[in-house]
């Protein structure tokens, strides 16, 4: 599987393509990148943004789509109008997931759109979204409409098929993404976590990218995503003298079980062999003495209509049940 960023080069790696290359890396797909603008920056601020010229991105975009394969492409910060064009006329035909996050200014505040550039933004790359996942503040400068639902209906009719505006709404533990798909809107709702951050809203959208080009659908995919930022977010790491970085624990075997649900769930209605008591899959290492030596998913692989969902956390000692078989 093989997933391009289209973004920002982030010298710390927090957010932009070097961050999406880590996500992608989690998650076992190849990542390809290209770079639209050279920010430097670290935890404290962004001092300076240098977005490549015309001729750079164009033989860039030329590099990659001619000589790969690719399942799904994802679109972080494009900085002004010329970039936004550039790209809208090279993915303009494009046949696959398109994810589209929204960067309009940085964690610490800096503009990484330009104010000039919102029209073209709106005009030429939201229509080709299949997902844009705005947080709160962008979807209201997209939409210029206030209310989260509203919200997202305006950015629909400029031409996005689904829109996901992450933590659309927050109380004292819990978080929730208002999705909004072509005919249905739901919450997807999760424990809140305090830690101010960089990084989760680009590991947000990859997330949504990698289960897109597995042909996952969006609710699973939302899902999964918000898991994802959720472990990000708590295993974050003060490395600078500002902001935590996120940062993403594989457990080892993690991949390996990732796969076998992945193949499980694409088995042609599957979810009629779960029972009421759902089902999990585990991955053991060599002589386990206790549950805490089996990954297992800490909520189970959960039947929801026809669909099986990855329930929580992939850790070991997550499954009591299935674990104590092993
Ligand atoms: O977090 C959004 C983001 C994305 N891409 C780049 C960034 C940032 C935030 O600072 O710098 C390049």
């Amino acid at each position: 599987m093989n997933i391009l960023s289209i973004g920002g080069s982030d010298p710390s790696s927090g957010a932009g393509i070097q961050s999406d290359l880590k996500t992608f890396t989690n998650y076992d797909v190849y990542g390809f990148t290209i770079v639209t603008a050279v920010t430097s920056q670290n935890t404290k601020k962004v001092t300076s943004i240098e977005p490549v010229s015309g001729k750079s991105l164009k033989t860039q975009l030329d590099s990659i789509l001619t000589d790969f394969h690719i399942d799904a492409i994802k679109i972080g910060m494009v900085y002004n109008s010329q970039i936004i064009k550039i790209i809208h006329s090279k993915l303009k035909n494009i046949k696959i997931p398109i994810v589209i996050d929204p960067i309009i200014k940085s964690t610490t505040g800096t503009t990484l759109l330009k104010k000039n550039a919102l029209p073209d933004y709106k005009k030429m790359l939201i229509p080709m979204a299949t997902v844009i996942t705005p947080n709160k503040y962008e979807a209201k400068v997209l939409s210029g409409v206030p209310g989260m639902s509203n919200s997202a209906k305006k950015i629909q009719l400029m031409g996005a098929k689904c829109i996901i505006i992450t933590g659309a709404s927050i109380s004292n533990n819990q978080i929730s993404d208002l999705v909004l798909e072509e005919n249905k809107e739901y919450l997807i709702s999760g424990k809140k976590i305090s830690i101010i951050n960089h990084g989760s809203g680009c590991n947000y959208s990859a997330s949504i990218t990698v289960s897109l080009a597995k042909g996952n659908t969006i609710y699973s995919a939302a899902k999964l995503a918000q898991n994802y930022v959720y472990q990000s977010i708590k295993n974050s790491k003060k490395i600078g003298k500002g902001m935590n970085i996120t940062h993403k624990n594989i457990p080892s075997g993690s991949r390996e079980l990732l796969d076998s649900i992945n193949n499980f769930k694409q088995i042609k209605n599957i979810y009629k062999m779960i029972p009421e008591c759902q089902t999990n899959f585990v991955f053991a290492k060599k002589n386990p003495k206790t549950i805490k030596d089996v990954l297992g998913i800490s909520g189970r692989l959960v039947k929801s209509g026809q669909e099986i969902i990855t329930a929580g956390e992939i850790i070991y000692g997550g499954s009591q049940h299935v674990g104590t078989d092993v």
